[in-house]
């Protein structure tokens, strides 16, 4: 899945997309360099920011999700609020990415069964502008699959199909380095858990850059790290911001998966 960022303020590709050329143009780019979805959000969740309303947030997202549904990629909404996922379905996207998991808009859930399209449930303690003051859980693996577990029920009781379903744990969303790494490591455990394919979004995050003491553009490498790791341990997809380097990566894993004393079986 290839991050496209359609807003003045997100915290790893800021304002670059933000006028629909240059947004629809990357789009296509991150889909010729492999990634299978493309997600098109409007509103900044990094750490901090404000929210945007509805109108602005649909004025945003909805021309460049048509124009890219037009040209056959397959496209994903980031939102949370019903009103944007309802027209950005209109449009042509095919799946909802929800970081509140259905919470922050009761209608959400109902208009993605409506429309019979996939739908990402990502946890996320608190919400953007303070979920990084003060994270805390019992146990960070535990806490997470219990709130998915139930945010995926609520999905099924609101009529969104099983094979329609994704969980997330959501990489820096309320949580400290640490849970970032627990999250990472207890990875096998919560994809047994949740029944559902598992979507990781570790790209350029800050617990990479501070593991390895780097700036906010340094994160290359270590992403890739945490894109190895969450394939090798059960992710079965990666939202990331490059999408050439994390296709390569996968290719590789492949390759590794499939090889045999006589070489890489066809
Ligand atoms: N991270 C961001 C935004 N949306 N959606 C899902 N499902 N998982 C994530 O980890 C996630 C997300 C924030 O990162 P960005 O500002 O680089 O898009």
């Amino acid at each position: 899945m290839g991050v496209l960022n359609v807003t003045p303020d997100s915290f790893s590709d800021g304002g670059r997309w933000f006028d629909h050329g240059a947004a629809v143009a990357h789009g296509v780019e991150l889909a010729a360099e492999g990634a299978d979805v493309v997600d098109v959000g409007g509103e900044s969740t990094r750490p901090g920011a404000e929210p945007v309303d509805a109108e602005e947030e649909r004025r945003r997202v909805v021309p460049v999700v048509q124009r890219l549904a037009e040209a056959g990629l397959t496209v994903s909404v980031d939102t949370m609020k019903a009103s944007v996922a309802a027209a950005a379905l209109d449009a042509g996207a095919v799946i909802v990415n929800d970081v509140s998991a259905g919470r922050h808009d009761p209608a959400m859930l109902g208009v993605v069964a409506g429309a019979g399209a996939g739908y990402v449930a990502m946890h996320m303690q608190g919400e953007p502008r303070t979920m990084q003051a003060a994270p805390r859980y019992h146990d960070v693996v535990t806490d997470v699959g219990d709130f998915l577990v139930a945010r995926l029920d609520a999905a099924r009781v609101a009529g969104i199909a099983d094979e329609s379903l994704m969980a997330d744990p959501g990489i820096g969303f309320g949580k400290t380095v640490r849970h970032n790494l627990d999250l990472l490591t207890g990875l096998p455990s919560l994809v047994a858990r949740v029944g559902v394919p598992v979507l990781i979004g570790s790209s350029r995050k800050s617990f990479v850059g501070a593991v390895l003491d780097v700036s906010a553009d340094e994160r290359e490498e270590g992403t890739l790290a945490t894109i190895a790791w969450s394939l090798d341990h059960g992710a079965a997809m990666v939202r990331v911001h490059d999408a050439r380097s994390a296709v390569r990566v996968a290719q590789l894993l492949h390759a590794l998966a499939r090889a045999t004393p006589e070489g890489v079986a066809a």
